[in-house]
């Protein structure tokens, strides 16, 4: 493949490619803020944003992404490099294939709200994701004004598995600023993700997190060339006590479509524990005999909606294998 270097120089006396920082064929560092389709909105090391296209084999650059770009024009640029990943958070398109999300997240935010009506295994799905990925996961039960305490008791009953799993559950509501205090505590220092449901309030509680938010926005659009920006893209945003905020957009559903049996064996954290101890090397905990899982559910240290759910996808993943591999 042949080099391209070379990029025209521009000559307008007022142009800002001729200052030392954004000077061509000079590769420098950047984070990748927003991405829609093969182009990027790279931040540069002062905070500027530029508008890059990638190169092909690169693959999909997502937000959170570290690469190394050179400018190409003003505010404009190309990314040459993709710096190696801590994490990739991927999601399944309509058709089942697996599009990357966001890259180096550690820390994920699994926001459900009392409406639209929580999902239990909507919640499982993305812990095995957090497990996969090596994620902390964080459950957030936003708009908890709009619970009294008797469905706010019933809501904490229902998530009480998580808690024992040692799955921290938080409460907020963006209508309380002591509670959004109490989210910054979880969020300082690391990357976040939201994700979950559309409606929510996601982009609500960045909003609240990140002071110039707006004004972020503003900049990416200018930025990306598309005018106004929405929650239609995933976004990344810094917050002011360290750390980094990614909002992306709702989803209606979230399935798992590439995950084998062994990924769901060690998404399910409970699971891990009896690894070893059925009689059957094997043992998918799948209604085989002598399944130590089955004896837990039994004696109540495994929660039987947990394993159901597992069940649930462990069939549609022995589905996919089987379509895979025809015998
Ligand atoms: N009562 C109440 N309403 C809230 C709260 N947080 C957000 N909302 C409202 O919920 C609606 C949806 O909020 P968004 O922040 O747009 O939700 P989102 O999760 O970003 O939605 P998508 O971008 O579609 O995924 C808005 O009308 C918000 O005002 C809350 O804590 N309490
Ligand atoms: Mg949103
Ligand atoms: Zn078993």
């Amino acid at each position: 493949m042949g080099h391209r270097h070379s990029t025209p120089r521009r000559t307008t006396p007022d142009s800002q490619v001729t200052t030392r920082s954004s000077a061509p064929d000079i590769t420098q560092p950047g984070l990748v803020i927003a991405h829609f389709g093969r182009d990027v909105v790279v931040e540069d090391a002062s905070g500027q944003l530029h508008q890059c296209s990638a190169r092909k084999k690169l693959g999909r650059i997502v937000c959170g992404d570290r690469v190394r770009w050179q400018v190409s024009g003003p505010e404009q640029g190309v990314v040459t490099a993709l710096d190696a990943r801590t994490s990739l958070l991927a999601r399944p398109d309509p058709r089942g294939e697996e599009r990357p999300l966001a890259a180096n997240v550690d820390q994920l935010i699994i926001v459900c709200a009392p409406e639209p009506p929580l999902s239990e295994a909507l919640i499982d799905r993305y812990l095995v994701v957090a497990e996969l990925i090596g994620a902390r996961p964080l459950i957030l039960v936003n708009k908890a004004d709009l619970l009294a305490p008797a469905a706010r008791a019933r809501l904490e009953e229902r998530l009480a598995t998580f808690t024992r799993l040692g799955y921290p559950v938080l409460f907020t509501s963006t209508r309380d600023n002591a509670q959004v205090t109490a989210l910054m505590a979880h969020t300082n220092g690391h990357t976040s993700i939201l994700v979950g449901q559309s409606g929510v309030g996601k982009s609500s509680l960045v909003h609240l997190l990140v002071p110039d938010a707006e004004i972020r926005v503003g900049q990416l659009s200018v930025a990306s060339g598309l005018g106004k920006h929405t929650t239609t893209e995933t976004t990344l945003y810094h917050l002011a006590g360290g750390g980094d905020l990614i909002d992306s957009p709702g989803v209606r559903d979230f399935q798992l479509w590439q995950a084998t049996t062994e990924d769901l064996q060690r998404g399910f954290r409970e699971l891990c524990d009896y690894q070893g101890q059925c009689r059957f090397m094997d043992c998918r905990h799948n209604g085989e005999p002598g399944c130590a899982v089955a004896a837990a559910v039994e004696s109540g240290n495994i929660d039987s909606r947990r394993l159901g759910s597992y069940r649930t996808l462990l069939q549609q993943a022995l589905l996919r294998e089987r379509e895979r591999f025809p015998t």
